[in-house]
């Protein structure tokens, strides 16, 4: 059976961190373990997740980070340490809940078939909290679905969705140090990386419901600057294609 790590990011989530491990375990997946990257959270959530880590020993790793730079390079840290603890399978989620755990089934049985897989609000069957007000929706639907993926030719229906599930060989061949952007952007620029390598991107519907415990800390979440970062990307990763894929014999992450 293939190991399965989820890789949980935390910043100031002590209420939501042992909910969220002990939702994790309940889905009784035997072969499933999880890494948290704690940015140093003033509310002592890395302390909350050592002790965590004793209590399921082998089950829940702790990655700590001295200072907050943001979801973007955590998650860089987290993939490359859950790669290295030999994870076959690598599920990114956020820890308040808005990403739910009952969907990781699904998103397992989906990367089966694909290269990485999406939870997605805005496909059919998708959706987002019943307390967005109709604004934000139609802005929200148009950013992701229309707007990004036209400009970068990126076939998904949620460009800055961040519930993923990744295969081992797709995250070392896309050679994830180059990938620098932080906030919405970091989730865009995943997608459009293995995009562009000609890796098979799938998607599942979500309802994805807000934050209940806790408060956002999303720095570089300015709509307006992610959609200007949009055109950067296509900028940057103009040349990029499949033969550019990094085998695990030479990738740097892989000793
Ligand atoms: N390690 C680390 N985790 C972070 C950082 N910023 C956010 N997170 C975590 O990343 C996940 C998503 O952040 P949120 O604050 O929920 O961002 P958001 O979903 O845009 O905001 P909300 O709508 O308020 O939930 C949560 O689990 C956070 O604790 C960071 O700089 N470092
Ligand atoms: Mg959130």
């Amino acid at each position: 059976m293939q190991e399965v790590m989820v890789v949980l990011p935390t910043y100031n989530e002590k209420e939501n961190l042992p909910l969220m491990v002990a939702a994790l375990f309940d889905l009784n997946l035997p072969n499933l373990s999880l890494l948290v990257v704690d940015d140093n959270s003033p509310d002592g959530s890395g302390q909350i997740a050592d002790d965590l880590s004793k209590q399921h020993e082998g089950r829940v790793y702790v990655l700590h980070r001295a200072e907050k730079t943001g979801l973007g390079p955590a998650y860089i840290a987290g993939f490359k340490r859950a790669i290295a603890l030999g994870a076959e399978i690598i599920i990114q989620m956020d820890a308040d809940f808005s990403h739910q755990p009952h969907y990781i089934p699904q998103l397992l049985d989906c990367i089966k078939t694909h290269d990485v897989v999406l939870g997605s609000r805005f496909m059919k069957g998708g959706s987002v909290d019943k307390s967005w007000g109709g604004y934000r929706k139609l802005l929200s639907w148009w950013a992701n679905r229309i707007y990004t993926p036209l400009i970068l030719g990126l076939p998904v229906n949620d460009a800055t969705g961040g519930f993923k599930a990744w295969r081992r060989e797709t995250l070392i061949g896309m050679d994830i140090d180059r990938v620098q952007s932080n906030g919405y952007v970091f989730q865009v620029e995943m997608s459009y990386v293995a995009h562009k390598l000609g890796y098979s991107i799938a998607e599942i519907p979500i309802y994805f419901p807000d934050r209940q415990i806790g408060t956002s800390k999303m720095d570089s979440s300015v709509a307006l600057e992610a959609a200007v970062r949009v055109w950067q990307l296509l900028w940057r990763y103009r040349y990029l294609n499949p033969s550019m894929r990094v085998t695990e014999e030479v990738s740097a992450m892989t000793p």
